[in-house]
């Protein structure tokens, strides 16, 4: 039977390429550059709306007893939206700005999920959530202002949402078929590699690039 711990454990090292990254590294001690980071930034904005839709879809197939956790985890995202446009007015980037490709395959992911079964939606939505939560705890503490973002995805209250999630996950892969599970499964994986795609994009970000697509 697949649970969402056997998936981290079965596909440790897909998974570790999904959570430990340069970028997470160079936040940690201060090195990132601004362009890397400030792309990061903006397209991880661009990326959360996409996903605060996918929750949305998640809520609208979930048994009620799963509501309370998803309603919670909808509330957190109306605030996580609100926090990245403070966080990018700081900084004096646009966010109305185009996708980069790495980020609309993934937002275009997300939105093929919506056809497939609630138990293959709630494990892409805890896989997803998880690779921040670990992410950006892995590293230990950054130096400020990158304190602030390990603090978001890596407190012990998002942690604990994180394994709410796997347990709700885990539930509806209980009862699901086996074809269902393979498909979670397949889920799991095609998210790990997203997550190791979109740390790359940001690191891989060129000065030019950024000061281009937010001088306007
Ligand atoms: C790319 N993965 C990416 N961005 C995020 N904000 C999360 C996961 C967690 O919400």
């Amino acid at each position: 039977m697949t649970t969402c711990q056997q998936l981290l454990h079965q596909y440790s090292p897909i998974w570790r390429d999904a959570t430990v990254h340069p970028f997470l590294t160079l936040c940690r001690t201060g090195e990132i550059q601004a362009h890397q980071f400030n792309t990061w930034l903006v397209q991880d904005y661009l990326f959360v709306v996409d996903f605060t839709r996918m929750a949305a879809r998640l809520l609208a197939d979930a048994p009620i007893q799963h509501f309370d956790i998803l309603l919670a985890g909808l509330h957190a995202l109306r605030d996580e939206l609100n926090w990245f446009r403070v966080q990018a007015a700081d900084r004096g980037l646009d966010l109305e700005t185009n996708r980069q490709p790495t980020c609309t395959e993934y937002c275009g992911y997300m939105a093929s999920l919506a056809l497939t079964p609630y138990a293959v939606q709630a494990t892409a939505f805890w896989a997803i959530e998880c690779a921040y939560n670990q992410g950006w705890q892995l590293p230990g503490h950054m130096v400020p202002p990158y304190d602030e973002f390990a603090d978001r995805w890596g407190n012990q209250g998002f942690t604990e949402y994180v394994q709410q999630l796997a347990q709700q996950a885990d539930e509806a892969l209980a009862e699901a078929p086996v074809a269902v599970q393979q498909q979670a499964e397949a889920a799991f994986l095609e998210i790990a590699k997203l997550e190791t795609a979109f740390w790359q994009m940001a690191f891989n970000a060129e000065q030019s690039y950024a000061a281009e697509s937010y001088a306007n």
